[in-house]
This record gives structure tokens, C-alpha cells and sequence, in this order.
């Protein structure tokens, strides 16, 4: 289950509809899985007041859930992107609390509940995707006990001094605690949710471990073997709690930087940029967690100090457009499209520009050529639960050359140690990183690369959907044989 299904409906001018495919890494680590166990996709499909029947793609059964204009403005652009996605990116943003926005996330949630109750099988396992539906897993437990459910949130979980803001934090953790796994990005997402827990309902947590007491035996009808006794003597249930980094395709990233058409693009690009002795990059959706206007400040300021000129080094940024009925986002917007254009202006010359900026989606293969094509990679994330572009760029670098800058308050540094971490909110120390990377030795380069890659590489998002299943596997059969025990 996820907020938005695998394929969305498209609405031409004319009238007529048809199903594309959403390409994305989600879908294809549970694709394999999905389709061998009959497995069924809820979620919606991206347009208001759609009442389409479920239907087969690829041997995966799509079960849409309808969402009205209403509810799209109430329960996703207000709820899930004005008050859950700044609280849990460390209040980069002022997050806003409207109890309509709250009621109506309550009840889509409790739509997605019913929606996967009624088509799960007896004691199947279902898989919760985001903070969009952090209830879901609570509602499905009381409609069905029977169910084994696993939660993954892609986005940081806030440390308690942020997340206790929240009006409607118990009925949070209380909604997520009715998984028998919950998955974080990082350790420390993973930590500050236990906190939570303990801080707000009291209960007993060890390690990954907590332990939920049972309060009416119907929460574990027709799966008794999930209660067992605690230490205390209470009939509990318990929960795991812990971090799964996600990851990408990266034999498919790597599959794409080897097609020779794509190598000859990314020379393209180059040369089109005014063959600059050094490229950079920044590929992100156009978000305020991401950074952009501090990479901007670094890359400015090191053009005014004359430490690069726009001759020999070039910036293109990629800022995909994303939430843009949301008002945070539309100011956003004219902020870096102001930067720009002022850069632009100060330092452009006829035949180099300072940033190649582009607001529009690019397709994947563009996106792979641009890594290929890039010496620096620039990932300034405020906040951010992973970051899979940095994944991506380190993916298509088969040829061992480009730097990664990145943010510590990524997820993927808790990982990718071998790249050159930042502190975004540090200007100074941005600038340093920058120029670091731009005059890196190439053995250097290649040394730090290679460990990359590495990790990149085996620990894909097939390993890391196999991981979160295993865990879940893990524990409810724990959970039985503790209880035969
Ligand atoms: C959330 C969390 C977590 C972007 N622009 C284009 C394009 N993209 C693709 C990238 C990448 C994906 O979108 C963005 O993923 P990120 O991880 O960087 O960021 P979020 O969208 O914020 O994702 C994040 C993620 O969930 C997964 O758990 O890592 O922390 O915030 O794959 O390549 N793709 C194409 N054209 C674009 O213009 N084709």
C-alpha cells in the first residue's frame, strides 16, 4: 500500500484515459515479489474523484482508492505536505496545524484500511509505504487481526523536541504501532520512534523491541500466536522497530551509463555547457528540505571570490517541479528562481552560463547522461530520509571518476562515508568541500568511488525489500514459537 499506485490514470483532452507506469525503485524491488505471491497494489491514482474498478497490470492486481478534491487538498497537500512533511524534516519549515486537514487524514486512512482489508488474504502479509499512512497499520489490525503488517516510513522520524509539536502525536505512534515491523532510513529514526513511544504511552522498549500490551483479545483474534507474556506479566504483543536503509536498481543505473548512446549524450551535454573543465551537479524534486539555496550561496559566493569562473567550471541544476499548489512551495520557488537569476546575471558570460537551471521533469536517461557528464555531484539536503540521486550518481560512475558531495543530514551518509560530507547550513565549509572535489587527485577520486560503489552495488532495493520481509517473516514466527515455548 502506498499513497500513489505503481501506474497513474491520465486524463487526455479528449476525454479518454489510459494507465502509465510510474517508473520507480519501489516498484521494481516488489514487482518480482508481488507478482509470485499474487500480491495486490492499493493506493491512489493520482487524479480526484476517480472510481475505477481494480484491475490486473503485470500480473499485479491494482486496487485504486478513490480520493475527492476535497480530501486531495485536506489530507495530502495539507496534512501529509504542510504539517507531517516539515514536523519531520526538523521544522525546516513552519509546519501548520488544521484540525479539518487532521479529520480528513483520518478517514482516507481508514479508506486505505478497508480498501486492503477486503482484498488480503487470510493471513497475508501487508506492506505500508509513508507517512501518508501512518493510521492504516492500527485500523487494519482492528478490522483484521489475522493480517501481518509491516510499515516503512521513507522520511526522517523527528527527535521528540520536534515530533511532540504534533497535536495528534498518540494517535501517531498508536497508529503505527499496530505493525509487526516498523522500518526507518536510519538508526536514529529508528531511536527517536522509540522515544516517542516510551515518552508517550509509557511502554517497555529494548533495543529494536517493543512490547505493546494487549488490551482486548480480539487485537490478536485468529492469530493467538502473537501474544506472549512479558517480564512484568502482562500479555503483550511486540513490535520491531528499526532501520532499513533503502537503496536503487543500481545494476540498471549502471546498464544505462554503459549504452553508448547515452555516453555519447552525456560528451554531448558537455560540450553544449561550453566544455567547462569541471561540471556540477544538483538533481532534486524543487523542495525546501533539499537545500538548493544554500548550494547556490557556496557556488556564488566562490564566483564572486573569483576561486571559479564560469569559463572553467559550470553548474547545472535540476529542480523538478513537486507540490506546486502548495503555497511553501510556490515561494520556494521564486527565492531560487530569484538566486538564479541573479547569478546568472552577475556572472554569465555570451558563451557560458553560471547554472543551467531546469524546471521540468527530465527522463531517466537524460538524468543518467548528466551523471555520467558531471565531475562534482552536489547533494546539499537540509533534511533528507535517504536521497537516492546520490545513490544514482555513484550507480552510473562505472568508470570509478566524479565526486560526491554530501550532506550529513542525508540518510545515505550514514552509508556513503566515502564522500566528502558536508554541512550544508556551514557556507564556509561547503565552499572548501566544493573546492576539494573540483581539485580531488584522480586516484583520489577513484579510491573513494570504488568503496562507493561497493556498498551502492550490494546493497540494492531488492536486498533491501528482501531484508524488510525477512524481518517480518522473522517476526511473526518469533512470535509463535516464543509462544510455543
Ligand atoms: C523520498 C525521501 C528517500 C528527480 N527528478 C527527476 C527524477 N527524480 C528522481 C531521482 C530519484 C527520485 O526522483 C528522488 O528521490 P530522493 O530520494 O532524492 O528524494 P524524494 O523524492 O524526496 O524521496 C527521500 C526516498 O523517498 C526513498 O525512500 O530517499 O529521502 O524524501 O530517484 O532520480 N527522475 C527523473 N526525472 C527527473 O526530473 N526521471
Amino acid at each position: 500500500m502506498s499513497n500513489r499506485l505503481p501506474v497513474d490514470k491520465v486524463v487526455e483532452a479528449d476525454g479518454s484515459s489510459e494507465w502509465r507506469v510510474s517508473p520507480g525503485g519501489l516498484v521494481t524491488a516488489l514487482e518480482p515479489i508481488m507478482s509470485a505471491s499474487d500480491g495486490a497494489w492499493v493506493g491512489w491514482a493520482g487524479i480526484a474523484d476517480d472510481h475505477s474498478e481494480p484491475f490486473e497490470h503485470d500480473n499485479i492486481s491494482i486496487v485504486p482508492v478513490t480520493l475527492s478534491a476535497e480530501e486531495i487538498e485536506l489530507y495530502y497537500e495539507g496534512f501529509s505536505n504542510d504539517t507531517l512533511w516539515p514536523l519531520y524534516h526538523d521544522v525546516i519549515a513552519p509546519p501548520t496545524y488544521h484540525r479539518d486537514w487532521w479529520e480528513s487524514y483520518v478517514s482516507v486512512n481508514q479508506r486505505f484500511a478497508d480498501a486492503a482489508a477486503s482484498v488480503a488474504a487470510s493471513g497475508a502479509t501487508v506492506w505500508v509505504q509513508d507517512y501518508q499512512l501512518q493510521l492504516v497499520p492500527k485500523m487494519l489490525r482492528e478490522i483484521r487481526p489475522d493480517l501481518v503488517i509491516g510499515f516503512f516510513n521513507h522520511i526522517p522520524f523527528p527527535a521528540y523536541g520536534i515530533f511532540s509539536q504534533l497535536p495528534w502525536r498518540t494517535q501517531v505512534i498508536e497508529g503505527l504501532l499496530g505493525a509487526d515491523v516498523i522500518g526507518f532510513q536510519r538508526v536514529a529514526d529508528a531511536g527517536n520512534f522509540s522515544r516517542a513511544v516510551r515518552r508517550l504511552l509509557g511502554y517497555t522498549t529494548k533495543g529494536s523491541t517493543i512490547e505493546v500490551p494487549i488490551t482486548d483479545v480480539s487485537e490478536v483474534q485468529g492469530a493467538p500466536h502473537r501474544a506472549k507474556t512479558s517480564r512484568r506479566g502482562h500479555q503483550v504483543r511486540t513490535v520491531t522497530a528499526r532501520a532499513f536503509p533503502i537503496s536503487i536498481d543500481a545494476a540498471s543505473f549502471e546498464e544505462l551509463a554503459r549504452t553508448p548512446a547515452i555516453q555519447a549524450r552525456a560528451r554531448e551535454l558537455r560540450h553544449e555547457l561550453g566544455d567547462p573543465a569541471v561540471v556540477m551537479l544538483g538533481v532534486d524534486r524543487l523542495d525546501y528540505t533539499k537545500g538548493i539555496g544554500h548550494r547556490l550561496k557556496a557556488y556564488g559566493e566562490l564566483l564572486a571570490d573569483g576561486k571559479i569562473s564560469v569559463a572553467d567550471a559550470s553548474l547545472v541544476q535540476v529542480a523538478s517541479p513537486s507540490r506546486e499548489r502548495v503555497q511553501t512551495y510556490m515561494t520556494l520557488r521564486d527565492e531560487i528562481e530569484l538566486t538564479v537569476g541573479r547569478l546568472n546575471g552577475d556572472f554569465s558570460t555570451i558563451s557560458h552560463t553560471a547554472i543551467s537551471y531546469l524546471h521540468q521533469g527530465q527522463p531517466r536517461e537524460e538524468m543518467v547522461a548528466l551523471y555520467l557528464a558531471a565531475d562534482v555531484m552536489l547533494v546539499t539536503a537540509l533534511r533528507d530520509g535517504m536521497n537516492l540521486v546520490a545513490k544514482e550518481y555513484v550507480a552510473t560512475r562505472f568508470d570509478n571518476d566524479g565526486v560526491l558531495v554530501l550532506s550529513e543530514f542525508a540518510g545515505a551518509a550514514d552509508e556513503l562515508k566515502a564522500a566528502l560530507l558536508v554541512n550544508p547550513h556551514d557556507i564556509g565549509g561547503l565552499k572548501e568541500a566544493i573546492m576539494k572535489a573540483i581539485g580531488m587527485p584522480k586516484h583520489e577520486k577513484s579510491r573513494r568511488m570504488r568503496s562507493l560503489r561497493k556498498r551502492v552495488i550490494e546493497y540494492d532495493v531488492a536486498r533491501w525489500s528482501k531484508n524488510f520481509l525477512g524481518a517480518l517473516a522473522d517476526q511473526t514466527s518469533a512470535q509463535s514459537s516464543s509462544d510455543a515455548a
